[in-house]
């Protein structure tokens, strides 16, 4: 019977033990759950960071939208006023003098002056002031309307409009990209220039990657690459001070391996007078065309610079074959004729003309809507 009690006792205390330690258990086990909030706060943020990092879906509307950009025909006529701003004086001036009462030397004299000043550069003002004059003394009558047709027509011929002036979007060779190197001297807006052309390709359809080959400063490389980003280029970029010859080089080959339409190069500014320089910059159009020719190197002038330009032109045009020029800052104080008288004196045509800072304020050169600018200029 005893024994009997001290079972009924032990068992009672086993159960009591058992039920005991499993509420320990339960307490201890909640209080690791509750350290968990302690510690999650820290945790935290790289649980929210994640989203932004990890899907695709949400990383895509914080990133800059890609911009459309505006459809490359007829972007002249859509400028003309910005051009005619600085080019109505030079319409309007030749006008006034042709329509004077007696056309004798010293009117043509001020008309040679006029063509002069307006940058458009003694051989070909020599000629367009002869072939006028000609004229007029055949034509004999001299209506308002007849001079602006023959000042149209003469400015329209030393404009050469049978020049091809579209872009190179094609390898010479047939293989890979074409490569389009763009240079010219400090600030003349070559950066500027190749965001704006990568634009224009892209609005007609092209696929286009940017290389950074000025490397002189981190800025530039960031500039080109904000450019890219707008149209969504890539920009193959590398350090501060690295060998602009292997960043073009290694952009070429980004575009063949992505098969990429066009490689736009944007070179660093250099003076025509710096022999270092200039060297370096025929060693980026050798190093470029082990993988192939280079389709097309832009001059970018600015046009502010008048005859100044011209020199420029003339040394680039030495150092690397030139096959086009653009013409920025038309929207200033430029003068038109430094179109003509590039053109001359590279032997070359002006294909793209700069309209202002606007990401779409590049105008293919059309010679019927710029003569027309200059002739007739527009009210505004
Ligand atoms: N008004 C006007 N400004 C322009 C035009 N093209 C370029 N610019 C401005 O000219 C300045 C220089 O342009 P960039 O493209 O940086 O010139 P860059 O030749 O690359 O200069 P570096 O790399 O320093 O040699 C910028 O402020 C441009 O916005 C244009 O057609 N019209
Ligand atoms: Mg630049």
């Amino acid at each position: 019977m005893d024994n009997l009690w001290i079972w009924l006792v032990a068992a009672i205390a086993l159960v009591a033990a058992v039920v005991g330690g499993v509420l320990l258990a339960r307490r201890s086990g909640s209080k690791a759950v509750e350290t968990r909030p302690t510690a999650e706060p820290t945790a935290k943020p790289e649980v929210e960071a994640e989203p932004e990092a990890e899907p695709e879906g949400e990383a895509e509307p914080a990133a800059p939208a890609v911009e459309t950009p505006a459809p490359t025909a007829g972007r002249l006529v859509r400028l003309r006023s910005r051009l005619s701003r600085s080019n109505n004086a030079l319409g309007k001036g030749l006008l006034a003098l042709l329509s004077s009462d007696k056309l004798d030397d010293d009117v043509w004299e001020e008309v040679e002056d006029t063509l002069l000043a307006a940058d458009v550069g003694v051989t070909d003002t020599t000629q367009i002031v002869e072939r006028l004059r000609e004229r007029v003394k055949v034509l004999g009558t001299r209506s308002p309307a007849e001079l602006r047709a023959l000042l149209t027509e003469e400015l329209t011929a030393a404009l050469e409009p049978g020049l091809d002036r579209s872009l190179a979007t094609a390898s010479p060779s047939g293989e890979g990209p074409a490569t389009v190197m763009v240079v010219g001297v400090n600030g003349s807006g070559k950066t500027t220039t190749c965001g704006k052309i990568a634009r224009v390709l892209i609005a007609d359809g092209h696929t286009v990657l940017l290389g950074a080959a000025d490397t002189f400063r981190a800025a530039a490389a960031e500039q080109l690459e904000t450019w890219g980003s707008r149209v969504g280029a890539k920009v193959i970029r590398r350090g501060e001070g690295a060998d602009p010859a292997s960043v073009a080089f290694d952009a070429v080959k980004a575009g063949a391996d992505e098969g990429a339409d066009v490689v736009l190069i944007d070179t660093a500014g250099r003076l025509q007078n710096k022999t270092g320089l200039m060297d370096e910059l025929g060693k980026v159009k050798r190093v470029v065309e082990k993988q192939g020719p280079v389709a097309e190197t832009l001059l970018v002038l600015d046009a502010t610079t008048g005859q100044n330009g011209l020199q420029q032109a003339k040394v680039f045009g030495e150092v690397c074959q030139i096959t086009g020029v653009v013409l920025t800052k038309l929207d200033g104080t430029a003068k038109g004729g430094i179109v003509i008288a590039v053109q001359r004196q590279l032997g070359v045509p002006v294909k793209l003309v700069g309209l202002g800072e606007g990401p779409d304020d590049l105008a293919p050169f059309e010679v019927g809507e710029f003569v027309g600018a200059i002739v007739d200029g527009t009210e505004g």
